[in-house]
């Protein structure tokens, strides 16, 4: 089956974790005539390309970084580790995809190259790069908060005639780095999982780095069957646990830092540095976040292990991070400091010695030049932002995405957007998005959309659209809550800092369990911010066609 020139109830742009769970329960769970489109030759989003040595979920990982919906799917799948590694859940992420039947309805190696509303008929018509195009009444965007790469323009880079990967676009094929000089550029969670593997094998391994970067211990390690079975257990308790507890399944601390005197402290930090993950900074001191004191405090005691892994004193100072810890995202690594300690692997200050340019064979930076062979570009996204404003969409009157959002990116409830009717985001600017356990958070957001779709059609309606006021009023309450934190100090891509001219905002709503409780009470209360429009006759004429094609189909 082709989508050619099909109609369908909805459209969903994307196959990752969102995208999927998106098609489950619009199809499955309301019966409604749904089509994904992926130009990945396969489900996973984010897995599906991050195929880079050593990526692995740097959140609290198995068995909770994975869908919660079905307990049959939880009983059935063995989780290896607790920090999962990119392959298995990309092996996982198709196994739901036959599991569900779902494969049938995703079209891959298929682009959206543009969506526009149709105001009369209140449909949503897609082109493709495969030539086709199709129409729909909703369209729902899972198009991935990580996926746009950010790519340096340093000059010459493109003369560099050696090999060269980003790594959100790594290669299927195995690369190999025996007897290479590898120059990575980068040094968040793709640059920080990545150069220990690679260090492993290369001749050299020279660091790039921009801004010295906190990691903590991930402490990956297998999961025991015993952990299994209890998760599985209780999973219903443990499911509610993440639904109320911002996505994670314990109990975030209350603890006050002071009660404890300094000691009690150090002994609290050390102990959660060997339990590994980012306990230290949920799970220490209430307020980590909040207080510049007592986040001073906990990024020393980092410091300090940096100090003390590293034992070049020269290559430690320069390791130095010096933000406010957890206000660029916290990495979890397995032997990211230690490397340091390897003959193989030099580390570059860019802000001591800049890049100049790139000869085809060479870094060359203020102090001196760089031969390599394979240059790894770990650069990271255009986050959060950057996939929706790529599709481009054309809402009301023709206006675009790009216009829309030239200098702020204004939505309502991180999920739609005025201007733009029936179109719904899966973690957007203003959602939780990156601060919630993504699979869950992206179930939670597929509800909320559904109910929206059921309120429509139980009302009689053809459209709803969010209006501006609401927007201003939710960038408000985004930012509040951005604003009671130290995240708007700090030049991460929370903040859009990482992309030239990029606006700065933050784009993310903080306190997810307070977010979903939102989403709610807006249905709840009859749908607050929204305006509604009835069936247009002529949509009308086109759904009673798009029930015969759903015949044919
Ligand atoms: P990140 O976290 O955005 O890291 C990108 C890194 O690349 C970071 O160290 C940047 O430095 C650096 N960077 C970006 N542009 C340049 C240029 N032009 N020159 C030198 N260095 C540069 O991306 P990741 O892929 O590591 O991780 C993204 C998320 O994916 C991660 O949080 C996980 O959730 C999974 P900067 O810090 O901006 O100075």
């Amino acid at each position: 089956m082709t989508g050619s020139n099909k109609q369908y109830d909805a459209i969903i742009i994307g196959s990752g974790f969102g995208g999927m769970y998106a098609l489950h329960h619009l199809r499955d769970k309301m019966g409604k005539n749904v089509r994904a489109f992926d130009g990945a030759s396969g489900v996973g989003g984010t897995w599906w390309y991050n195929r880079y040595p050593g990526a692995r979920v740097d959140a609290p990982s198995s068995p909770f970084y994975a869908y919660t919906f079905s307990q049959e799917l939880v009983n059935e799948w063995d989780w290896k580790e607790t920090q999962t590694a990119g392959p298995d859940v990309l092996a996982y992420l198709e196994h739901v995809a036959a599991r569900f039947d779902l494969l049938k309805d995703i079209q891959f190696d298929t682009w959206v190259t543009d969506a526009c509303y149709d105001e009369a008929a209140q449909r949503w018509t897609i082109n493709t790069s495969t030539g086709e195009s199709a129409t729909a009444q909703f369209l729902v965007c899972a198009v991935g908060a990580l996926f746009v790469a950010n790519l340096p323009d340093y000059p010459g880079i493109d003369d560099f005639a050696g090999e060269c990967y980003h790594t959100g676009r790594w290669p299927h094929e195995r690369v190999s780095f025996e007897g290479k000089r590898v120059g990575v550029i980068g040094t968040g969670s793709s640059g920080i999982q990545s150069i220990p593997e690679i260090a492993k094998e290369a001749e050299h391994v020279t660091v790039f780095q921009r801004t010295p970067q906190y990691s903590l211990p991930a402490r990956n390690r297998p999961l025991s069957s015993e952990e299994l079975t209890e998760a599985r257990e209780n999973w219903e308790d443990l499911r509610a646990c993440m639904c109320h507890r911002g996505g994670v399944p314990f109990k975030i601390t209350h603890r006050r830092a002071a009660d404890a005197t300094p000691e009690e402290r150090e002994a609290l930090y050390e102990a959660l540095w060997e339990t590994g993950g980012i306990d230290l900074i949920i799970n220490s001191y209430a307020g980590v976040m909040s207080k510049k004191e007592l986040n001073d405090e906990v990024s020393e005691f980092v410091r300090n292990k940096i100090r003390e892994i590293v034992r070049d004193p020269e290559t430690a100072a320069k390791l130095m991070p010096d933000y406010y810890i957890g206000t660029k995202r916290i990495i979890l690594d397995n032997g990211y400091f230690e490397t340091y300690n390897r003959d193989n692997v030099s580390l570059v200050d860019l802000r001591e010695d800049p890049i100049q340019e790139f000869t085809p064979t060479s870094v060359r930076t203020q102090d001196g030049e760089h031969p390599i062979d394979i240059l790894v570009l770990a650069t990271g996204f255009d986050a959060v932002t950057g996939s929706m404003l790529n599709l481009n969409p054309k809402g009301r009157g023709g206006v675009s995405l790009q216009q829309k959002w030239g200098e702020r990116f204004d939505n309502y409830l991180g999920t739609t957007i005025a201007g733009f009717p029936n179109l719904f985001m899966i973690h957007g600017p203003g959602s939780p998005g990156v601060f919630f356990t993504m699979p869950l958070g992206g179930e939670r957001t597929t509800a909320w959309i559904a109910g929206c779709i059921s309120h429509l059609e139980e009302a009689g309606l053809g459209a709803m659209e969010a209006t501006e006021d609401a927007e201003k009023a939710w960038d408000g309450e985004v930012n509040d809550l951005a604003n009671r934190t130290l995240h708007p100090f700090a030049n991460s891509w929370y903040m859009g800092a990482n992309v030239p001219g990029k606006p700065r905002q933050f784009l993310g709503y903080l306190l997810g369990t307070q977010y979903f409780k939102r989403l709610n009470e807006v249905a709840e209360e009859g749908y607050e911010g929204f305006e509604f429009e009835p069936v247009h006759a002529g949509a009308m004429a086109r759904a009673s066609s798009s029930l015969e094609n759903r015949v044919e189909n």
